[in-house]
């Protein structure tokens, strides 16, 4: 589950709490406990805007981390089964990469069989902190975690990624810090806030430290167009949720059946934008306010970037790491990069 804007970010307290030695796993939560970042204030500035955009993170309430999970097995959708072939098939050789005795950071709760490929595979893996920004989806995916990997040491960060933030301490020292953010969510962020977020998992990997990646390659624009507009109707159910829970969650007045659906690749920009789009001249109250659509008239819920080994290698040099290896599938359609510090 993504977290964090893909255009704009607050910042973040934070503090640690205190590991306890040899305690139960599940206990040892790190947690962000002050949210700065104000939800309502940012989607009223999305909705003030020209284009009117609104962050995806909003899309995963229940409902809508569950229309994923559903997104991910279409056959449209090609991304998780790919990179989830391409770590079944390689993951001998990443763990070589990795070398023995890593602490293994993923961006995300790890709910993912992705994670649990990298669990049984690494070599004497120091320690496993999945680090997301929903503390009950993290708190369940490690628990569940825990019971089935009982030598790994679990410890969970509730933390906002986009940000720096404290790392716990593992029982046994740490060979090398391993950066791991699966699932091409980096393509969600506009170019310049991945950059950033590269940054913050600079500073996070360390000296000696690592980053696996995974990176949803370009490709011919009619599969990219199929996967976000799948037959099913899912992804554009996915879309209209967002409107549904910023009525439930923040008062809003969306009528979910005034606006439909729209994905499509931009070749100049290299993305594929998803769009609400108003079936009507319509206003919509929120937060005290009016915003006023035109007929036709869009908001932006989500870019998901496509990059080419060379574009995302640039990036990835730009925020000091060094692609030294990557994998890819038989069509070339994604790939898992695996970068050290330079
Ligand atoms: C989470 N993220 C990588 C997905 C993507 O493909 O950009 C989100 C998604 N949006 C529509 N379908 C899937």
């Amino acid at each position: 589950m993504p977290a964090g804007s893909f255009w704009a970010s607050g910042s973040r307290v934070t503090h640690s709490e205190g590991k306890v030695p040899g305690a139960p796993q599940d206990a040892q939560l790190t947690e962000q406990d002050e949210a700065v970042t104000d939800n309502l204030g940012e989607i009223l500035h999305g909705l003030s805007r020209s284009p009117k955009m609104l962050s995806p993170k909003y899309f995963y309430d229940e409902r809508g981390s569950a229309l994923f999970e559903a997104i991910c097995d279409l056959p449209e959708y090609y991304p998780t089964r790919t990179e989830l072939g391409i770590m079944r098939g390689h993951v001998d050789e990443i763990a070589e990469r990795v070398g023995p005795h890593a602490s293994l950071i993923e961006y995300g709760s790890g709910s993912s069989l992705k994670t649990r490929i990298l669990l049984e595979h690494l070599d004497r893996l120091a320690a496993y902190m999945p680090v997301d920004i929903s503390r009950d989806h993290l708190v369940a995916a490690a628990d569940a975690l825990a019971r089935d990997f009982p030598s790994i040491e679990i410890l969970p960060v509730a933390a906002d990624f986009t940000h720096p933030f404290p790392l716990p301490s593992p029982r046994i020292p740490p060979q090398r810090n391993l950066v791991y953010f699966p699932g091409s969510t980096i393509g969600n962020f506009l170019p310049t806030a991945a950059h950033e977020l590269l940054c913050v998992m600079h500073q996070e990997a360390g000296e000696n430290g690592a980053l696996l990646i995974g990176i949803d390659l370009k490709k011919d624009p009619a599969i990219l167009n199929r996967a976000y507009n799948d037959s099913a109707g899912v992804t554009a159910e996915f879309n209209l949720n967002m409107l549904r829970r910023i009525n439930r969650e923040f008062g809003a007045d969306f009528d979910p059946g005034a606006f439909r659906h729209r994905a499509f690749w931009n070749d100049a920009d290299g993305r594929i934008e998803m769009h609400l789009v108003s079936r009507k001249q319509q206003i919509v109250r929120l937060g005290g306010r009016e915003f006023r659509f035109r007929p036709d008239e869009f908001i932006v819920t989500e870019y998901s970037h496509k990059y080419s080994p060379r574009q995302f290698s640039a990036m990835a040099e730009r925020a000091g790491f060094r692609v030294v290896d990557a994998w890819t599938d038989a069509n070339h359609w994604f790939s898992v990069q695996f970068c050290l510090r330079r």
